[in-house]
């Protein structure tokens, strides 16, 4: 690769955000005359050139070379199929948007097999008129879009552990995807019940074998809250709650209740496990902190990470996620010396509130160790914390609702290593 003159504007070779504006990365091959007069002549073109390419067919695949596109570190409890995880391969893909079929998925007793025509969602408790539907009803009332990113409040909950885990991106990160939902606005069902002056809270519970179930303030509910029907632009995936699920963007995943059958409107919240034995926040003083709800400013680099080999000296893109459950991202900055300086990155061109946004930040690397680091900051500027600071005051084991900055080390063999900093 051709070694240019670029100035760095931080420590380590960070050339920053404006870089690609101006120059390009220099990391195309070069033509030979032999490879030129290969491509003139008829007989040697490619082998894939020399016949007829497949046929059409009813739903698409990945190239079969792309062997990495699956979802990793898929994990359940001793003595279950389908109460666990799988996640989304985050260092293989690029842009906001999550293949359905790569999203993660976290299932407390397994994906239920429901039949549409015989699923209903009945919405009862402090309303004037209880209310049931089905699939078809639901399709006649205006729907909403949102590109929006899910994550499990259990994500990244790794980094409480007092080693660093030898681990990659998308197992220690990948329990977070990024969609557009599409669906029915939940108060525009809740208005049509009638809901009562002394509501607050709803109960939402799904149709799985957990029946698991969540409590909702209202606010959230009439605010932006959703029933999905759709997921990237086609009925929601049975892993991820077919045929509808509440969609709470920006909140903790669990809140998101999947395969959604009853919504209880009450005055106050059920005490359900998984917002009390679960998802709860404990503190040192042995004090839980309950109803967590918005995911913090966070951000986490994909390329270059741990399995993805840096093969030369030169300009490498630094490319990552960020995204706050209250808003839009204003701002990531990137340091390759381990926290001492930082650059602002590029962002992407869609920036939208509560959902993944794209970061990128040129980089030279010259075959030194450099520790590579990112930072969020959002709309209402909160900027995500060490690991130091989060683990402040949280009690050992807690390991939900972890924004801490990540950090990866790449070696002078040009390979990411998972490190504290
Ligand atoms: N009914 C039901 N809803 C559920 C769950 C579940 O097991 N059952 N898992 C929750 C958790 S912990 C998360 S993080 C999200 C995951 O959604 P996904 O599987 O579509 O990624 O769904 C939530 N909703
Ligand atoms: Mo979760």
């Amino acid at each position: 690769m051709k070694e240019t003159s670029a100035v760095p504007v931080a420590g380590n070779g960070l050339l920053g955000r404006r870089y690609f504006l101006k120059t390009s990365a220099s990391a195309a091959i070069g033509v030979s005359a032999a490879l030129l007069s290969a491509r003139a002549s008829a007989a040697q073109r490619e082998t894939w050139m020399r016949v007829p390419g497949s046929g059409m067919s009813e739903a698409g695949a990945p190239s079969r070379f792309e062997t990495q596109l699956k979802r990793t570190a898929i994990g359940a409890q001793p003595g279950t199929v389908g109460s666990g995880a799988s996640r989304t391969p985050l260092e293989h893909l690029d842009g906001i948007i999550t293949p359905s079929r790569l999203h993660f998925e976290r299932h407390h007793n397994g994906i239920p097999d429901i039949d549409p025509a015989q699923h209903k969602l009945v919405v009862h408790g402090l309303v004037d008129r209880p209310l049931a539907f089905d699939l078809e009803s639901l399709h006649r009332y205006s729907q909403v879009s949102r590109i929006q990113f899910l994550e499990c409040s259990g994500n990244s909950g790794a980094l409480i552990a007092p080693q660093p885990l030898k681990a990659n991106c998308s197992t220690l990160h990948g329990l977070i995807s990024g969609s557009e939902w599409g669906g029915v606005p939940l108060a525009a069902l809740l208005e049509e019940a009638g809901v009562q002056s002394k509501a607050r809270w709803i109960v939402a519970e799904g149709a799985d074998a957990a029946a698991m179930a969540r409590s909702v303030p209202l606010h959230k509910v009439m605010d932006d809250a959703i029933i999905a029907l759709y997921q990237n632009g086609e009925p929601l995936r049975p892993a991820n709650g077919y045929p509808m699920r509440l969609f709470l963007p920006g909140w903790e995943g669990n809140a998101s209740v999947k395969w959604l059958r009853s919504i209880h409107v009450t005055d106050q919240p059920a005490m359900t496990k998984d917002e009390t034995s679960k998802y709860s926040d404990l503190r040192d003083d042995g004090i839980a902190e309950q109803f967590t709800f918005p995911m913090g400013v966070k951000s986490v680099i994909t390329s270059p990470s741990p399995g993805l080999k840096l093969n030369e000296h030169g300009i490498y893109q630094v490319s990552g996620l960020a995204w706050s459950g209250v808003g839009v991202i204003r701002r990531v900055e990137v340091s390759a010396d381990g926290g001492v300086s930082w650059a602002d990155a590029a962002l992407d061109e869609h920036v939208l509130p509560k959902s993944l946004t794209r970061f990128r930040c040129a980089w030279h690397y010259r075959g030194a160790p450099a520790t590579l680091l990112s930072r969020a900051t959002d709309q209402a500027g909160n900027v995500q914390p060490t690991r130091t600071a989060l683990m402040q005051g949280r009690a050992p084991g807690s390991i939900y609702h972890c924004n801490a900055i990540a950090a990866w080390q790449i070696d002078a063999n040009g390979e990411a290593h998972h490190v504290y900093v």
